[in-house]
């Protein structure tokens, strides 16, 4: 690759932690080979023990990279350079040889489904970035594994990374370490190669002691060498390549030739006033409250709600024809702005220590502070923003940054499933679909078929993305939706029931008609009364709804059932439409037959009001 570096360079003699020989042959051989080419001073190879974590914390708190939060125990904020604050989607690629494996070729305009890159811009991009981007700085070794250690549906993947904050981070979202070379034994894993992108001695100082190169940031997914190679950015999604890039892109690819679904999903287990328990997957698109709704405490008397993951779920029927799913990742990495002890009092009680935080606000009695936090500030204290100045509410600024997150091992949350790290995964019996809809979008909408409810992509003013994975898809969208409906052909599986929902709709004076949080337990207790065909429904156009007096509305007053639940005619001709052109134009060729007669079949329906 690059012709400077000699070939037998002795990387052996960088290792600075752990040993080269008691690697797996083909894990030492990606160490050796990424070495070889990223140059780095040092070796370290994780092995995920309390002490290593201290010590990186440590070094890093040194050098100004993080602080410790006091208030806290265990607890630390990193501030970055404020242009590295979130995933860059434009800078995602997914390399394949031909640019209809990654997307569909849309009828006119760029494809909104993913980016592609040629194997040959890829290698020149490659060669413009990677040789030497370490010269100075220690590469970490990362083994770890997506899903309970040793699950048959969990996965291994071994990350080299020169950020120190990432080892810390990847530390708490998966199982890292040693156990993870364990349970890897000789078998494949995906290989991921991250680098900041600043080798030392600096050519520019860094911002906010952030190392980060925005101008040559990449993202790339090799899914034919089970690779992620990202480059120059440090934040969460960029860099944790076990979460967005190797838990649904690259897993999306591996569940499509493996035939299981790999989904951007919570997991939540429901428990009825009788004992009996469901589990429940969702999908929402960003800024819903995906991890509000994983985490909630139901109004419902009698009713409990226990939390698998907030994010992320692989699911797979097994050999009885349920449908099994497992929460790949070890905590949440969730966005810090909203979260209170009114809107996820579990969340609250997860992140009181062992967390990393990134861009919220520090106060002056070392504790944490973003917008919509609900708490007053003590007289006396003060508050740093996330970039590191005095703030004041009358600026007008916001003090934590609005993708400002806590990253929190799963395990400390107050109402973690007991079967949350069960290896065979927990029973799915109902998925819902989420949408953020001002109008037309009733409350809950169920469907019968899975085919005739797979979800089409609905949306004006927000994205065509029913199943919140537009940035995420590892391979073409047409071919995915092909997958999703080849699932319902497998012989013996039991489909689970599918749902929608949309907590926000509003009256004409912009009230939401919902007051969602701990109140949606009503609509949850609908579906499990549902799932056991125990729940009145009547059917629209555009599918079921609940019956009068069905959805448990006892203790809530001023409800306007009838504007929630209100189907318009107009509002669904011209989303029907919609929804038409968007498939057309950007699914193009790839659009499954069934799909295009599903529409078809929905705008007569809807004609027909
Ligand atoms: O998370 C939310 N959920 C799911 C909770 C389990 N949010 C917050 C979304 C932003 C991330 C919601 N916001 C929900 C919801 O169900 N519903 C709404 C809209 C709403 C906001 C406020 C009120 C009612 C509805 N009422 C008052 O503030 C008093
Ligand atoms: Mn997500």
């Amino acid at each position: 690759m690059a012709p400077q570096v000699p070939n037998n360079a002795d990387v052996s003699a960088k290792v600075v932690q752990g040993k080269l020989d008691r690697l797996p042959q083909a894990v030492r051989e990606f160490v050796e080979r990424s070495a070889r080419v990223c140059q780095p001073d040092r070796i370290h190879i994780c092995d995920g023990s309390e002490r290593e974590n201290q010590q990186l914390l440590g070094q890093m708190e040194e050098q100004g990279a993080v602080r410790r939060l006091r208030k806290y125990d265990n607890c630390w904020l990193a501030l970055t350079d404020p242009r590295d604050v979130a995933r860059v989607e434009s800078k995602t690629v997914i390399v394949t040889k031909e640019q209809r494996d990654t997307v569909p070729i849309p009828r006119a305009g760029p494809s909104q489904l993913g980016c592609w890159m040629s194997e040959a811009d890829f290698e020149k991009a490659f060669d413009a970035r990677f040789p030497g981007c370490m010269k100075g700085r220690t590469m970490y070794v990362i083994p770890f594994s997506m899903g309970p250690l040793g699950s048959p549906l969990s996965k291994i993947g071994v990350e080299l990374t020169d950020s120190p904050y990432v080892v810390a981070s990847m530390r708490i979202m998966t199982r890292m370490g040693t156990p993870a070379l364990e349970a890897l034994g000789s078998g494949d894993f995906v290989k991921c190669l991250h680098s900041v992108g600043c080798p030392l001695p600096l050519k520019k100082p860094l911002v906010n002691n952030w190392a980060c190169n925005p101008e040559l940031t990449l993202i790339a997914h090799l899914p034919d060498r089970r690779e992620v190679i990202s480059f120059g950015s440090g934040y969460g999604g960029n860099s944790l390549l076990g979460k967005k890039c190797f838990a649904l892109r690259m897993a999306g690819r591996l569940a499509q030739e493996e035939g299981w679904l790999a989904e951007h999903m919570l997991i939540l287990g429901i428990t009825n006033p009788q004992g009996r328990k469901k589990y429940l997957a969702a999908a929402f698109p960003s800024a819903c409250g995906k991890t509000n709704l994983a985490m909630m405490n139901p109004t419902l008397p009698g009713w409990k709600v226990e939390c698998v993951g907030d994010d992320i779920a692989w699911m797979k029927f097994d050999q009885q024809g349920n449908l099994r799913a497992i929460n790949p990742e070890n905590g949440f990495f969730g966005v810090a702005p909203g979260t209170s002890v009114k809107t996820n009092p579990n969340a609250i009680r997860t992140i009181q220590k062992n967390t990393i935080f990134t861009n919220v606000a520090e106060t002056s009695d070392g504790g944490v502070y973003w917008e919509g936090i609900d708490q007053p500030l003590a007289s006396g204290v003060t508050v740093t923003s996330w970039k590191n100045k005095e703030w004041c509410a009358e600026d007008g600024e916001p003090c934590a940054h609005p993708n400002s997150r806590f990253c929190t091992p799963a395990r400390q949350c107050p109402i973690i499933d007991p079967a949350w790290e069960s290896p065979e995964g927990v029973p799915i019996e109902g998925i819902i679909f989420g949408g953020r809809r001002p109008a037309g979008a009733p409350l809950l909408c169920p469907g019968g078929r899975w085919a005739h409810r797979t979800p089409v992509p609905t949306g004006k003013t927000i994205m065509h993305d029913p199943f919140a994975m537009r940035p995420f898809f590892g391979y073409n969208f047409g071919k995915y939706l092909a997958h999703w409906l080849s699932m319902a052909r497998r012989p013996g599986v039991k489909l689970p029931r599918i749902f929608h929902v949309n907590w926000f709709r509003k009256d004409r004076s912009g009230k939401f008609l919902w007051p969602g949080f701990g109140e949606n337990s009503r609509v949850l207790a609908w579906m499990f009364d549902r799932i056991d065909g125990a729940a009145g429904a009547r059917l629209t156009p555009v599918g079921y709804v609940p019956e009068e007096g069905a959805l448990n509305l006892v203790g809530l007053g001023g409800i306007d059932v009838g504007a929630l639940f209100h189907i318009s005619k107009e509002f669904w001709e011209e989303e029907v439409a919609d929804i038409q052109k968007y498939l057309e134009e950007q699914v193009n060729a790839d659009l499954p037959g069934e799909i295009r007669q599903e529409l078809l079949a929905l705008k007569q329906r809807v004609g027909q009001m």
